[in-house]
Parts: structure tokens; sequence; C-alpha cells
């Protein structure tokens, strides 16, 4: 099933002859709309006639997050303020948020965008999802909202919190898909057995879309069996529209990304310079079908790689892998890089570890992790703990070459987040 069948299925050439289309057009309105554009342009002696091919994108200049917060509030804009119908923001760790725009038409896209991700993962008007993401500034509620509406579900718009209220609307309304973050669907699954809560049999729920935070292959593994249900995972960010840019389909192999509207590079974090498919890098888009806002070459600071191969879902448009993380997740301990994903992956493959966990950067040479045990697992035997506080030290060891300190936590103990989690605190001394 598709939602515009046409678009999704475009044979390869004839998707690239559109994306160069696209691409020459949204060139010449940066140039001539956005000073900013301009000025970056003309230092890296590039006009928009100097694209005759998709590979000359190269030539021109990247954007990255500073230069949003630089032009902060309105700078970027392409188009009279008078058309504008919406903002949203994202705010970095430091300085300005980002703030984006939408023109109806941009938001209209954006809907159709949405509605095809969820009709690819077998929804159609008969389901009803229950947005548990937050309504505001944040993209996941009100754009996931209107793709959703679009394809003629019917929403509760429940935003995130009160677990006891969203499991009640559950039940009350049959809900059958959730949208909401993977740190806040390990808590409800926990909240779930807690209450005794059978979700396969004492709910009608299918599917969840996960999102807006990175998550590892086990953790979906272990929360389909815990919750009888399918977890599609789905990418987006602020700047290219918020979710909606890449999801997978029924196929769970990769997430497909919109080349029709996002031309897509993966570089060299450090050099810059684009990488071949299949090898990790930074990710890099051009929004090639926005009027409001467009963005050229925007350093997503996401670590991925392309899978050009032909998905068996029919749609011609490449997929990327699970993002392994953001460049700047990445911390050192005694000189090691250490993504958090990596210990992620070895939680949750362990058989007695719970569903939250913390990494707790003492120093440049100690973390601690933090982890709650399953509920259930701890019989009162403290041998139990102490073999299983064993087992992480070493496949832990194992996997990010620096012994970690492991301490068990009781189920439950461990702070929960509803929206994006926090799961690395650092407590490093900067002198
Ligand atoms: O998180 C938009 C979104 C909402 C995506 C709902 C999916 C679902 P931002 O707050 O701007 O926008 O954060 C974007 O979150 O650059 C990634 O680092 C991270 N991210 C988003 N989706 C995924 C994912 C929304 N599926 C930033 N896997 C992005 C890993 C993700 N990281």
């Amino acid at each position: 099933m598709f939602w515009q069948m046409e678009q999704e299925t475009l044979k390869r050439a004839k998707l690239e002859a559109l994306q160069l289309k696209r691409l020459k057009q949204t060139l010449k309105r940066v140039y001539d709309n956005v000073p900013f554009y301009k000025k970056e342009f003309t230092k890296c002696k590039v006009k928009p006639a100097s694209l005759k091919s998709l590979i000359d994108i190269e030539k021109f200049p990247f954007t990255t997050r500073e230069d949003l917060q630089a032009n902060y509030p309105d700078g970027l804009l392409a188009c009279g303020r008078e058309d504008i119908v919406r903002l949203h923001t994202s705010s970095g760790t430091t300085g300005k948020p980002k703030a984006v725009f939408f023109t109806k038409a941009d938001l209209d896209n954006s809907a159709n965008l949405i509605a095809r991700c969820l009709v690819a993962t077998g929804c159609t008007k008969h389901d009803i999802l229950q947005n548990m993401m937050s309504y505001g500034l944040f993209t996941g509620g009100l754009v996931m909202h209107y793709g959703a509406e679009k394809l003629g579900m019917l929403i509760i718009p429940s935003a995130v919190g009160n677990t006891d209220r969203q499991i009640m609307l559950m039940k009350d309304f049959g809900t059958t898909t959730l949208h909401l973050t993977p740190s806040y669907a390990l808590y409800l699954a926990s909240h779930f057995e807690a209450k005794g809560i059978n979700p396969a049999k004492d709910l009608k729920l299918k599917r969840a879309f996960m999102g807006a935070e990175p998550y590892t292959e086990e953790t979906r593994i272990r929360l389909e069996s815990s919750m009888g249900i399918e977890v599609f995972n789905s990418y987006g960010l602020t700047e290219m529209n918020g979710p909606g840019v890449a999801f997978e389909c029924t196929e769970k192999n990769g997430m497909h990304i919109w080349e029709d509207n996002f031309l897509v590079e993966i570089v060299n974090p450090e050099t810059g310079k684009q990488l071949p498919d299949g090898e990790y890098g930074e990710l890099v888009l051009t929004t090639i079908n926005r009027e409001g806002m467009p963005i050229i070459r925007y350093r997503t600071r996401d670590i991925t790689a392309i899978d050009p191969i032909r998905c068996s879902c029919g749609r011609t448009h490449v997929r990327i892998k699970r993002i392994h993380g953001r460049a700047d997740d990445m911390f050192i301990i005694r000189g090691v890089n250490i993504y958090p994903q990596q210990i992620e992956q070895v939680l949750m493959s362990v058989n007695g570890v719970g569903k939250n966990y913390q990494i707790v950067l003492e120093s440049s040479e100690d973390m601690t992790i933090k982890v709650e045990f399953s509920k259930g697992y701890f019989d009162g035997n403290l041998d139990n703990l102490k073999s299983l506080r064993g087992t992480l030290v070493e496949k832990l060891k194992a996997a990010i070459l620096v012994r970690p300190k492991v301490e068990l936590a009781e189920p439950g103990t461990l702070p929960v987040s509803e929206g994006k989690s926090k799961r690395v605190i650092d407590n490093r001394r900067v002198y």
C-alpha cells in the first residue's frame, strides 16, 4: 500500500531528474531571497547556475546549526513573513534555539510525507493513533498529528506523561498505534508489567513509531517482545520538518528517506568530503521542496549510512541505517571513543537487565553504569545480582574496551524521562 504511489515508486532516473529540477529551483530561491545564502555562495565562488548535475552539490557550502542560531529568529526566510503560517523550534545545548518556518504548502507537504510513512507501516484510516509526544514547539506532536489526520486516522492527542491516563485512553478508545520516544516506551513497558497488563491480550495495540532519539536494535527487540507489537523506527529533525524525513516500511530494514523532498549525502564528519554508499558518516540533507525556509546541505551531526539496495516493498527511495548516534554524543574515557549506543546494545541484550539505565561519567578515567534489573529477576539471592553485575562488566569491557563500574538498581528507581531521555550524566570537571 502506498499513499502517493507515483512519487514513492519513481524509477531512479526520473527521481534523480526531479531532484535536479527541484534542487536548481531551491538554489535560485535561496540565492535570490536569503542574504545569508547569497553571501555564503559568493564566498565559495558559486552561483545557482554552477549546478549542472546532482554531484555539483559538493561545490556548495554547508549550513550548520550555528548558522541557524546566528540567523535566529527569521534570517533564513525565503518568503514574506505573511506567507508563513507556523513555526517550530528546537533547542541545542547552548545558545539560541533554531527556528524553522512553514508556509501552507510546506505544511501540506509535510503532512503528506507523514501519511506516506504511516501507510508504509500498514496504517489505514481504521487505525487509532495515540500521539504520546509533546505538543508545542516540538515537532513530534503537531507534525505527526496533521499527517495522521491527512491519512484519516483517529488521533488521540494525549501528549506525554500521566502514564495511567495513557493506559486508560488505550483501553477506552482501542488505540492500535503509538507514537512515542523509545525511552518513554521502555518506561511504559515496565509500567505495563508493574500493573499486570498484558498489552497483547488486554489492549488492541499493533504497532508503535519510535524516534526523536537514538536507540538500538536490541531495544527494539525487547520492546516488541514485551509489548507484543511491531516497532518502526522514525527519523527526523526540526530543521527538516520534524518527523517524516525517514521511516521504516514493513520490511523494517532501514528507513526510507523521501528523496523527492530531501537530497541525501553522507560525508566524513572531519573533512566534509562525500563518502560512498554503505559507508558510515554524517548525514547531510538539503530540502528541495520547501518554500518558507529551504536549507542547503545541513550538517545533521547524525551518523548513519545509505543503503541503496532496492527494497522489496517497491519504494525506490534509498534507506538509511539506524542512526549510530550523534557526532556530539561521543565521549572519551581513558582515551577511548565511546558512543552511548554501544553501551545500550550490551545492556539490552543481557537477560535480567531491566528497562532503564544511566551512564555517569565520573572523570576522564572512570564511568559508572547504573542499570535496573528486571522485575522478578531478584528472588532474594544476592548471588544472582553479583553474577549479573559480573556478566555486564565483562560484556561491556569487550564492547567498549574500558572496564566500567556497574551499579544495579531496583526496577523503577532510576529517573524516567517522558520526552527525550538524558542517558549520560557528565560529572567530569572542566578545568
Ligand atoms: O526529534 C523530530 C522527531 C519527532 C523525529 C518525532 C522522530 C519522531 P529534534 O528535536 O530537532 O526533532 O531532534 C532531532 O533527534 O538530529 C537525531 O539526533 C535525533 N533523532 C531523531 N529521530 C531519531 C531516530 C525530532 N529515529 C534529532 N534515531 C536528530 C536516532 C534520532 N536519533
